[in-house]
């Protein structure tokens, strides 16, 4: 083995691991223009003018856009024309200038880096019947945090309530809130002055989002002091735990604090964030298929077989009851 190949080993190897350090928070993925793309017509090669047409990524992801057929292409943002709306001349699309590939030829590619969250649609100017949607989802953090992105550092979260009676600990799972997935709010209630686990006590429970109360409900512990609550969330962004007015259930709380006062203070407040759940989130009515030429066959085969299939079936049926003019007489006659 010459010194020349070990070194040049060597410096592919450290190629690598840096390449993999400095993008191991990053995604690539890649879209295939393909075969066919080119022709408008409902015939067309092409299953998709994009391979796949609508994409999920988040925040920092870099798409690469393959040239997988005969002729040069665009990935250019904004909306395309559609098929039809380009063969009557009414459009060409609309860009939006956030990005534009221009023109790239066969086997060669394209690649963007997705900064912001959003819905992006592309299409491409030479054949704007061409679109495709790449959506963009917030880069999600992978340790706990409240709603404004702070790392939680100590998790389950020890709060104090503002009056420094009560300890609550707080935590939730799984630790990355989704939507339409069952999250579970664990929490146990502590004496905050002598440490122990505080049992025989009520509290209300209480979960907003957008300003919005979709959750209410009076809570009460006992036994091991603590107690859960499950909800599943529609929509994503910022949501609000709030736990308030903890006071002893009954007439005596098992504790050597004062609880009996004013529970005002006896408050919490946790903040949690909601992301959107893309493996649950329908995305399919925004996907474009271009190939209809099955789906055309088989409206013709309905208009030649089935729609003459059926007048005559009535025809038969008619023709029937008119052989027969007096049906009940004739049930009547074996008798
Ligand atoms: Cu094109």
């Amino acid at each position: 083995m010459n010194s020349n190949f070990v070194n040049s080993s060597v410096l592919i190897i450290a190629i690598i691991l840096i390449g993999n350090f400095s993008f191991s928070f990053a995604e690539e993925y890649a879209v295939s223009i393909p075969f066919g793309a080119f022709n408008p017509e409902l015939n067309t090669p092409a299953e998709v003018w994009y391979d796949p047409p609508g994409l999920s990524v988040m925040v920092g992801d870099k798409v690469t856009w393959v040239n997988d057929d005969r002729e040069g292409h665009t990935v250019t943002s904004g909306e395309g024309a559609g098929r039809f709306n380009w063969m009557n001349a009414k459009s060409l699309g609309n860009p939006t200038g956030l990005f534009d590939s221009l023109r790239f030829l066969p086997g060669e590619s394209w690649s963007y880096v997705f900064e912001e969250e959003g819905e992006f649609n592309y299409y491409c100017v030479i054949h704007p019947w061409m679109a495709g949607i790449i959506f963009v989802e917030p880069k999600i953090p992978d340790y706990p945090h409240d709603a404004a992105g702070n790392k939680i550092e100590q998790f389950p979260i020890y709060y104090i309530t503002p009056d420094k009676t009560v300890e609550i600990n707080f935590s939730w799972d799984p630790m990355i809130i989704k939507t339409h997935e069952k999250t579970n709010f664990i929490y146990r209630f502590y004496d905050a002055v002598n440490d122990l686990p505080l049992r025989k006590l009520q509290y209300d429970i209480a979960i907003l989002q957008n300003n919005e109360i979709l959750y209410k409900v009076e809570g009460a512990v006992s036994g091991a002091g603590g107690d859960y609550r499950q909800w599943i969330f529609e929509e994503p962004g910022p949501a609000l735990v709030k736990i308030s007015n903890i006071k002893p259930y009954g007439s005596v709380a098992e504790t050597k604090i004062n609880l009996s006062d004013n529970a005002i203070a006896r408050l919490a407040d946790f903040s949690v964030m909601v992301y959107e759940n893309s493996e649950k989130s329908v995305t399919t009515d925004k996907i474009i298929q271009p190939r209809q030429t099955f789906q055309l066959y088989y409206e013709i085969a309905i208009a030649i077989v089935v729609i003459p299939g059926i007048m005559l079936l009535i025809a038969v049926l008619y023709m029937k009851n008119k052989k027969s003019p007096y049906p009940y007489q004739r049930k009547a006659s074996p008798v």
